[in-house]
């Protein structure tokens, strides 16, 4: 059963990025279709949203676990039952492109990341001077680092709404589903109830 009780087949897909990527606008804007000001993420924030794959509906779960250093030992067990990787990038802001690019390859490197799909989203594009989706993909040298694993850009501004459909769209149609579709591991399970008590504190 899924954190709302649904019993579709559930992909859980980790947002990842550096801070100020935009990953929370994103979320927001793909759940309610709406700009809502961000505050930085502390804990985590979660949507579950229902797609069609395959003529099938299925729950996709879309995890935005903030970056702070209290929440890093949690990304493992994230990590292991993830269907896809949406790694967020400003794309305006060239002084930080490197260490994004750096993170990326780091949290590649996962095992238990291995083999699973990545979107890598060009987001801010609204702003003059952003990298294009194809200044990105060089940048970010993504058919080194992704051999192995499907992958995509996708040129996004998540303030405007631009490539956002899209971006979802491409994260459903590469998503791969648990072969127990349905079923939490029980280490999201744990996971989440350990969410749960801590932003409660
Ligand atoms: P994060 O969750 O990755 O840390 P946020 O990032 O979603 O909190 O966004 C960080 C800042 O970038 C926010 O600005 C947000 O409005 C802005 N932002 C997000 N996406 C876009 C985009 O596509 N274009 C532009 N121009 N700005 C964007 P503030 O000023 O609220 O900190
Ligand atoms: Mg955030």
């Amino acid at each position: 059963m899924g954190l709302r009780g649904s019993k579709l087949p559930e992909a859980h897909v980790l947002l990842l990025g550096l801070d100020n990527a935009g990953k929370s606008t994103l979320l927001y804007k793909l759940r309610h279709n709406a700009c809502v000001s961000t505050v930085p993420t502390v804990g985590f924030n979660v949507e579950m949203l229902e797609a069609k794959k395959n003529r099938k509906n299925i729950a996709v779960t879309l995890w935005d676990v903030g970056g702070q250093v209290k929440m890093r030992e949690h990304w493992k067990s994230f990590h292991q039952d993830a269907a896809a990787v949406v790694f967020v990038v400003d794309s305006s802001d060239r002084a930080r492109v490197e260490e994004a690019r750096r993170e990326l390859e780091g949290t590649l490197r996962s095992e238990q990341l291995r083999g699973r799909p990545l979107i890598l989203i060009a987001n801010k594009q609204d702003v003059n001077g952003a990298l294009t989706a194809t200044e990105m993909k060089d940048t970010f040298h993504m058919r080194r680092i992704c051999s192995g694993r499907d992958w995509y850009v996708q040129p996004c501004s998540a303030s405007t709404g631009f490539g956002v459909e899209e971006a979802f769209s491409r994260v459903v149609q590469l998503a791969k589903l648990p072969s127990d579709s349905g079923a939490m591991k029980e280490n999201i399970k744990d996971t989440v109830h350990y969410l749960k008590v801590s932003r409660k504190r």
